[in-house]
């Protein structure tokens, strides 16, 4: 009795499933999404989800909107419109590219929404019940112009520890040292410019000096038990060894979530976003097990989820957060790390009814062709510009962007490097290889298969099946370890050994003495194939989709040893991947150089958005710059260039050949004779190919539409 009982315990632990609960970094609705995010934490995401759930196990993927805190109120005042309209906007737009980017969360959800205003006003209330925090009445920077208290971003000045000018109140982006705005040397409101008082005002501050210990305990075995990366146990450990300090919670906003009202002298006040932000992982997945539970939840796409959500209840939300026997794994990018490793942690153990979390592998940061990625220098590989540019492409930048991935170290993406992996890796390897078996089917079968025949080949294979089962080893204790690089090696030297396989036993020469012995390469060659399909699904899902299709498999199969077709013959050849040409590189890279165009939803005011000033310069800096007056004598377009014209201009003392990024903004012949002022001391550049001498000076507007920067001067005359 006693034995059989264990025996049949100890089979159902061998056969039970473990449960995930994955979360990725919930962006900010304030911009739309560059491939910096997608390297650093939703591409890796999206791989562990996937691979998690074609092993079978039970997993939950959620992500969402970051919808409140000063990101969100600074660019608003940008666009000069309302944060609710920022966030409606910019959820759209983020959703939509991880949608046809192909990230397959369970639910993208807002930190907007109700459900989410109940969950962390819940969390806060079991905080303040809890003593979780002190109330601290401090002074803070309070513009008295604009008649606000000052959130951290809102503040520029020096730096204390590097002097870069332009540090913010909470960061120094250069020597990435966190600041408190106190810190900041002769700080400035970026609201009107002008030096900030300091006033009163009493927050709820987390007292996490009395979470020292217990964090630090629990990190350092979770992280040791667990294998946490180097570079994100370091920050926690300079964390704790700093000495945690009591952090406020709260701020004085007129945008987020209210602290609630049931306590004393909350009016005005609302929750910190690094307090909501990560609490919006449950209130997903709230929503989700909602949705799931009324039949909202769509389950056309079998492929993208796992099967253990079918049939769940509301309720069932609780299993995935509150249930020890969940692994909960947090995907982030590494400016993340303390609020993932030490904030949250924090708030969910003093609630005593959350688990924590059991790993976070934050990246490091994707730079882009030599340059930090920067939003406001227009710096950055914009998702939803590459979906529109390259249809279709979306495997060859995941591709990329895997094989680069910054996992340990920053990485850098270059469009050349983009160019030469999609050519000679995924053109010339992995697309040449089902490639070929496909057409060979189709030459010598016309497509048919003989399935019995194919049975007999798989059982007497020993060459596949031993390659077969060392990949997946491979490629799931990459993924495992979260080394995606590594499985992506992997999954290529498949492969290339399947190239290798057509290559040694060259069927279209055995084809005319021995079709038996053809036929049954051809069958090996598919079966390889069919298991690369499976091998792709976590890491390149669309092309491992394209592959099922072409071979009649059903988009649930995992097995990469059993391919069964639904159909006795495959489909015709869908090509995979196509060249990248120099073409579409140069026109990439001279994207790059453009000056930003700012969008407005209220186009009615044309003047300038309120700009932040530029800190301050010495008149030498300025003498260094020769502008001078000049005269636009002739205007063409750059040949397949959307957006260069090829100016000659009349700078007075000689005729310039100047490249200019305007060509949206005026046709050619309008601007023959066109008074400009030019910048003449700019060192030449290259762009398509012409020598640019100079630049001409623009003003742009509200609505990102740029007029002539002039004088009604003759040309020739030094601006100074
Ligand atoms: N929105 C910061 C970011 O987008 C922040 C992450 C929140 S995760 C809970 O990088
Ligand atoms: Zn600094």
């Amino acid at each position: 009795m006693f034995f059989s009982e264990f025996f049949s315990k100890y089979l159902c632990f061998l056969m039970s499933k473990k449960r995930y609960t994955i979360t990725a970094a919930l962006p900010y609705a304030n911009g739309p999404l560059h491939i910096g995010h997608l390297a650093g934490a939703y591409i890796a995401a999206d791989i562990y989800a996937r691979h998690l759930r074609l092993k079978g196990e039970d997993v939950i993927f959620v992500c969402g909107s970051d919808e409140h805190g000063a990101a969100i109120t600074i660019k608003a005042k940008k666009e000069r419109t309302t944060p609710r309209k920022i966030v409606n906007k910019y959820n759209q737009i983020i959703r939509k590219s991880f949608e046809q980017f192909g990230i397959a969360f369970d639910i993208y959800h807002r930190t907007s929404e109700p459900i989410h205003y109940e969950t962390s006003q819940e969390i806060f209330n079991i905080l303040n019940d809890k003593n979780a925090f002190e109330i601290i009445e401090n002074e803070q920077y309070y513009d008295a112009k604009a008649n606000q208290f000052l959130a951290d971003r809102y503040i520029i000045g020096t730096c204390p520890k590097c002097a870069n000018e332009n540090a913010y109140g909470d960061q120094c982006e250069k020597c990435g040292s966190s600041l408190n705005p106190t810190d900041l040397i002769n700080p400035k409101s970026t609201l009107t410019n002008s030096t900030p008082i300091l006033k009163k005002t009493k927050h709820w501050f987390l007292k996490l000096d009395q979470q020292q210990d217990a964090i630090r305990e629990w990190l350092e075995t979770t992280a040791e038990k667990n294998n946490w990366k180097a570079h994100v146990i370091g920050q926690c450990k300079s964390w704790l060894n700093d000495g945690l300090r009591p952090r406020a919670m709260t701020r004085d906003l007129d945008w987020g979530i209210p602290v609630p009202a049931n306590i004393e002298g909350s009016e005005g006040k609302v929750l910190y976003v690094w307090l909501d932000a990560p609490i919006g992982y449950i209130s997903a997945t709230k929503q989700l097990f909602k949705e799931i539970g009324e039949e909202k939840f769509d389950f056309a796409y079998p492929q993208n989820f796992s099967k253990y959500l079918q049939n769940k209840k509301a309720e069932d939300w609780r299993k995935y957060w509150q249930d020890e026997d969940t692994t909960l794994i947090n995907f982030i990018g590494k400016d993340n790390i303390v609020f993932h490793c030490i904030t949250f942690p924090a708030i969910l153990k003093i609630t005593e009814q959350y688990i924590l979390t059991s790993n976070v592998p934050a990246n490091e940061f994707m730079n882009l062709e030599g340059d930090k990625i920067s939003t406001s220098r227009n710096w950055a590989v914009w998702l939803h510009e590459y979906l529109e540019e390259f249809p279709g492409k979306e495997d060859e930048l995941r591709y990329c962007l895997i094989a680069n991935m910054p996992e340990n170290k920053d990485s850098e993406f270059t469009w050349k490097e983009y160019q030469d992996r999609v050519n000679n890796e995924l053109v010339a390897t992995y697309g040449n290889f089902v490639n070929r078996v496909v057409t060979l089917i189709h030459k010598y079968y016309l497509g048919t298969l003989d399935n019995s025949f194919r049975q007999t080949m798989r059982d007497n294979d020993t060459v596949l099946s031993k390659i077969i089962s060392e990949t997946e080893q491979n490629i799931a204790n990459s993924i495992e370890q979260f080394k995606f690089k590594d499985a992506l090696n992997e999954l290529m030297a498949f492969a290339r050994a399947g190239n290798k396989f057509l290559a040694d036993t060259e069927p279209w020469k055995l084809v005319k003495e021995d079709p038996d012995k053809t036929r049954s390469i051809l069958s090996i060659a598919l079966d390889w194939v069919y298991a690369l399909a499976i091998f792709s699904k976590p890491l390149l899902p669309k092309s491992a989709d394209k592959i099922f299709r072409m071979l009649n498999a059903d988009v649930t199969d995992n097995d990469p040893f059993n391919y069964q077709p639904k159909k006795e013959h495959i489909n015709p050849i869908v090509l995979l991947f196509e060249k990248i040409t120099d073409e579409q590189i140069a026109v990439q890279i001279d994207k790059l150089q453009q000056p930003k165009q700012i969008q407005l939803e209220n186009s009615g005011d044309k003047s300038s958005p309120s700009l932040p000033l530029k800190s301050e310069i010495q008149y030498d800096d300025f003498a260094k710059m020769d502008i001078r007056t000049g005269k636009i004598l002739e205007a063409e377009k750059v040949p397949k260039a959307d957006k260069l014209l090829k100016l000659i201009v009349d700078i007075g003392i000689e005729q310039r050949t100047i490249v200019s990024g305007i060509a949206e903004h005026f046709k050619p012949e309008a601007i023959v004779g066109q008074q400009v002022l030019v910048l003449v001391n700019l060192a030449p550049r290259k762009l398509r190919g012409i020598e640019s001498n100079g630049m001409i000076l623009m003003a742009e507007d509200a609505d990102g539409k740029l007029h002539f920067a002039q004088a009604n001067v003759n040309a020739g005359m030094e601006v100074r």
